[in-house]
């Protein structure tokens, strides 16, 4: 069964499974949310899939194959192409006007259909389902299920004398990610209460005011982080992504009055100047009382990481506050960033990126007696004594056509208990830059006001 657990792997990498805390339709609070759509979007995926469904069943007992709608229509055709057999299209509301008809396709009463359904919870939609087609006259005596949810639907449906196949249970896949170490136990401990039908609770934890995390964090920058967020009443770093020292100036002297820091990528200036370049940069930072932050996230050895601070052409330990920096040189490789505070790199907003939960584990490990580290850059909650930066915001995009995956500051302060957002295309891309700054600003603020009342 080796090959079907690599199936899973990948197909779970579509985002068809997430973990975490969802309201479903009854009300019902849930630990796990599944949505197999996203299956039909990887070809081969959706290939092998079908492949592994026909492989489960007696496939001469069948005349015909039927999706249930939505989801399921990509699967039962893909299962078509591959088996022969051939499809037939039940509609979700019978045409109101024409031929009426519920089931399209060519068939003939007293053929025998294969349902086929994505996900199987109660078994409400299938049983319907199979009452629409058997009343066309088939027959219907295997159904194939791609996930059960373990939710009764499966044994409501074999008391009803139906085969129900199915490829995957819910706790086998939780076990494959336990094991792969995308879930805690704590996380699976859950899973497993709200499986046995209890109901689960969530902590319900409050975000940490920024007064608090003052007296819980010692590191110097991160005081003078906090205290300016709680003067300017801003939690927003801006992201100076722009290319040219000219554009930089501008945006900072834009943005400065309504940000806690600046964030750069100093090494894409094409005509970085040290003293065009970094000497206005720091008076400006100083004129409207923000911090600079090199977002040159090191991920190399101590030596080495020691002499692209302090050395080269953007000498970055003269005027950087903060630097972001991955932990995947170990801890020791953290010990030359002298001044600066670092915030490392625990998690990224990228589409597949290899910041899972384990990852994030071992980084904890890393960083947590590290005493330069002051933050994270993260996309799910950390401990409070920590400060918590969360890039990927935007207000009007979900993404990029490179990988980059968007939350609101409303999104980011409740659940993940954010305490920077950091903002790149939405305020520089914006056509009215300090406007976008500004709602940033107060959205951001707000968003963190509703989160610790
Ligand atoms: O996981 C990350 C970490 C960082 S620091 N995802 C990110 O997007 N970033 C940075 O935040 C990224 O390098 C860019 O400078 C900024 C986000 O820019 P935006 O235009 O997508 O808002």
């Amino acid at each position: 069964m080796e090959t079907k657990r690599a199936f899973f792997l990948e197909a779970y990498k579509l985002g068809i499974i997430k973990f975490g805390r969802f309201t479903l339709k009854s009300g019902i609070e849930s630990p796990f949310y599944v949505d197999l759509r996203p299956l039909a979007s990887d070809p081969k995926i959706l290939k092998h899939l079908s492949n592994y469904l026909l492989e489960m069943l007696p496939l001469d007992n069948f005349d015909l194959i039927c999706g249930v709608p939505y989801a399921a229509l990509p699967m039962a055709t893909a299962m078509s192409l591959e088996s022969y057999i051939p499809l037939i299209i039940k509609r979700k509301e019978a045409k109101a006007y024409g031929t009426k008809k519920l089931i399209e396709g060519i068939f003939q009463k007293g053929q025998n259909c294969l349902l086929v359904e994505d996900v199987i919870t109660s078994g409400k939609s299938l049983l319907e389902t199979i009452d629409e087609v058997e009343n066309e006259g088939l027959n219907v005596s295997d159904i194939v299920v791609v996930l059960d949810r373990q939710q009764g639907g499966r044994e409501k449906l074999q008391e009803k004398g139906y085969n129900v196949h199915t490829l995957f249970t819910i706790s086998e896949v939780v076990e494959i990610l336990k094991e792969e170490k995308q879930l805690t136990d704590d996380e699976v401990e859950r899973i497993n209460d709200f499986l046995n039908g209890n109901t689960v609770t969530f902590e319900e934890k409050k975000k940490v005011r920024y007064e608090e995390k003052l007296k819980n964090i010692d590191h110097p920058v991160a005081t003078k982080l906090l205290e300016t967020a709680l003067q300017k009443r801003s939690n927003l770093i801006a992201s100076a992504d722009v290319i040219t020292t000219q554009e930089l100036l501008d945006f900072a002297e834009v943005v400065g009055p309504h940000i806690a820091a600046l964030k750069t990528h100093i090494d894409i200036i094409s005509d970085f100047d040290y003293d065009k370049t970094i000497i206005p940069l720091i008076d400006i930072a100083s004129k409207h009382n923000f911090l600079l932050m090199e977002d040159r996230k090191f991920g190399d050895i101590g030596n080495t990481q020691e002499l692209q601070f302090s050395h080269g052409v953007y000498k970055i330990a003269n005027w950087a506050d903060m630097v972001t920096a991955h932990a995947i040189g170990g801890s020791k490789a953290l010990e030359g960033f002298h001044n600066a505070g670092i915030i490392t790199i625990l998690g990224m907003s990228s589409q597949g990126t290899l910041t899972d939960a384990h990852y994030r584990e071992e980084t904890m490990k890393i960083i947590i007696n590290e005493p330069n580290v002051m933050g994270c850059v993260a996309q799910n909650q950390i401990q409070d004594d920590l400060l918590l930066f969360t890039p990927g915001v935007n207000i009007s995009a979900e993404g990029d056509s490179k990988g980059q995956q968007y939350n609101t500051p409303e999104h980011v302060f409740k659940n993940l208990h954010t305490d920077f957002i950091i903002v790149g295309r939405g305020i520089y891309k914006a056509d009215d830059i300090e406007q976008a700054a500004l709602t940033y600003k107060t959205r951001g603020w707000q968003a963190y006001e509703a989160a610790i009342s």
